[in-house]
């Protein structure tokens, strides 16, 4: 099934509705729309609304509907993967899509939006949310999108866009046509020259397929947007973050359907890892981000928080423990492709209580694990134990996430930041 741009705003939709303070009074009202309850086991599919109500999980419908196109599409297209030195696991090499761009069928450059697509639609796509552009197609809105022909109809390429899958989340809305910045970002020079030359590099030969990959998929950037109305206090600093991570569960979910195996994975294995290891993706991301910076913690690229702005929004303990994990990598000089393996060696090694094949996930982690040593072979010759130095950090990942989440979750019970529904959903499938 497709992923409708109506099915993404529905289930956005749905799942930004704002919480009330956690009042009584707050209870009864938000009732119907939000899940302050639902399951905590991490194993039900469906949570209970306050109104006694079972409905969906979001997670559930983003993980069953987003982006399955892209991997049902390439079913029966070659992975592009030679050489059975490589991987043992033929069904992983075999969910690895050959690189056709979803909305007209040139060569894909790479994961944007959340589809593989070109360049061409993808500026495309970018230009019509920026612009906020109405097209109309002056036929019967089913104008065949092909390379040839994708310029003769602006409406039903953006129609075929959202239709693959795109995701508008995805695309700032910072600089609006004519250039003008609506959202003030900060910006620290030096970091562009360090992030540029060492972690922004184009795709170099890793050494390894599945790390090529994972490259490839490394979802685009999505920014804070802190609102600008709102006055500066711990509370908009928490309610950005929170809404941040609830956009950025969205790209992870769909980040998650392009490891290689993963959409292999039953549908509950699939929830049951991405409910235990979300937060460690998350923070992975943002440690990452950190690494060029001297003291900040790069939540976004406009969200940029030093000691004391971590401080006064009551996440001091978080900052430090996050700092522990930055000078660890820091120390490794961690690289992208490091970086990208570990986040999904993160996924895989959740460790949930809920896993029904076993077998399965297992031989995710080897696959992964398989990776990783290559690439270390590869490209890290100078350290035969350098492998092992990187799969060391992943207790202080764990212990770091884990203190999030109880941070979180100490957030949600005071009840003044208003938290969207997906964020609460993984919130309460981890207590
Ligand atoms: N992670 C939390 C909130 C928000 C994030 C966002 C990233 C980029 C940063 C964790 C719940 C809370 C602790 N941000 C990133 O991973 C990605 C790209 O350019 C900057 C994490």
């Amino acid at each position: 099934m497709f992923l409708s741009r109506k099915s993404i705003e529905d289930q956005r939709t749905e799942s930004y509705v704002k919480m009330e303070p956690w009042s009584p009074e707050g209870l009864a009202d938000v009732g119907s729309h939000c899940s302050p309850c639902g399951s905590s086991d991490g194993s039900s599919l469906y949570s209970v609304t306050m109104s006694g109500r079972s409905q969906p999980l979001v997670s559930r419908e983003l993980i069953t509907n987003n982006f399955s196109c892209c991997h049902k599409r390439y079913d029966d297209c070659p992975s592009g993967l030679g050489g059975d030195d490589l991987m043992k696991c033929d069904y992983v090499l075999s969910s690895i899509p050959k690189r056709l761009c979803l909305v007209c069928g040139d060569s894909a450059s790479g994961y944007h939006y959340g589809v593989a697509s070109c360049e061409a639609c993808k500026a495309f796509f970018k230009r019509t949310i920026q612009g906020n552009i109405d097209y109309n197609c002056p036929a019967m809105n089913e104008c065949e999108i092909t390379k040839r022909r994708r310029k003769s109809c602006q409406s039903c390429r953006f129609m075929k866009c959202l239709k693959v899958g795109m995701m508008k989340e995805g695309v700032r809305l910072d600089r609006v046509r004519g250039g003008r910045q609506k959202y003030k970002r900060r910006f620290v020079e030096d970091s562009a020259v360090y992030l540029n030359s060492q972690y922004c590099q184009p795709a170099k030969k890793s050494g390894n397929k599945i790390v090529s990959h994972l490259l490839l998929v490394e979802p685009d950037k999505i920014f804070a947007m802190p609102d600008p109305t709102a006055p500066e206090s711990d509370v908009k600093v928490l309610t950005t973050l929170c809404d941040l991570a609830d956009r950025e569960l969205v790209v992870i979910i769909g980040w998650a359907k392009h490891i290689p195996g993963f959409s292999t994975l039953s549908l509950g294995d699939q929830m049951s890892l991405l409910q235990s290891a979300w937060m460690e993706v998350l923070i992975l991301g943002v440690v990452f981000r950190s690494l060029p910076y001297d003291e900040g913690l790069v939540y976004a690229d406009d969200l940029i928080m030093d000691r004391e702005q971590c401080r006064m929004a009551g996440l001091l303990d978080l900052y430090c423990t996050l700092l522990q994990l930055i000078k660890k990598y820091r120390k490794l000089h961690l690289d992208k492709e490091e970086f990208v393996t570990l986040k999904a060696m993160a996924l895989a090694n959740s460790d949930s209580m809920n896993i029904e094949n076993v077998e399965a996930i297992q031989s995710l982690q080897d696959v992964l694990h398989e990776a990783l040593q290559e690439y270390e072979k590869n490209q890290h010759l100078e350290d035969p134990h350098r492998g092992g130095k990187l799969l060391m950090t992943l207790p202080l990942l764990r212990q770091t996430a884990n203190k999030a989440v109880q941070r979180f979750c100490r957030i949600k019970m005071e009840g003044k930041v208003a938290m969207h529904k997906l964020f609460l959903e993984m919130l309460e499938a981890k207590v």
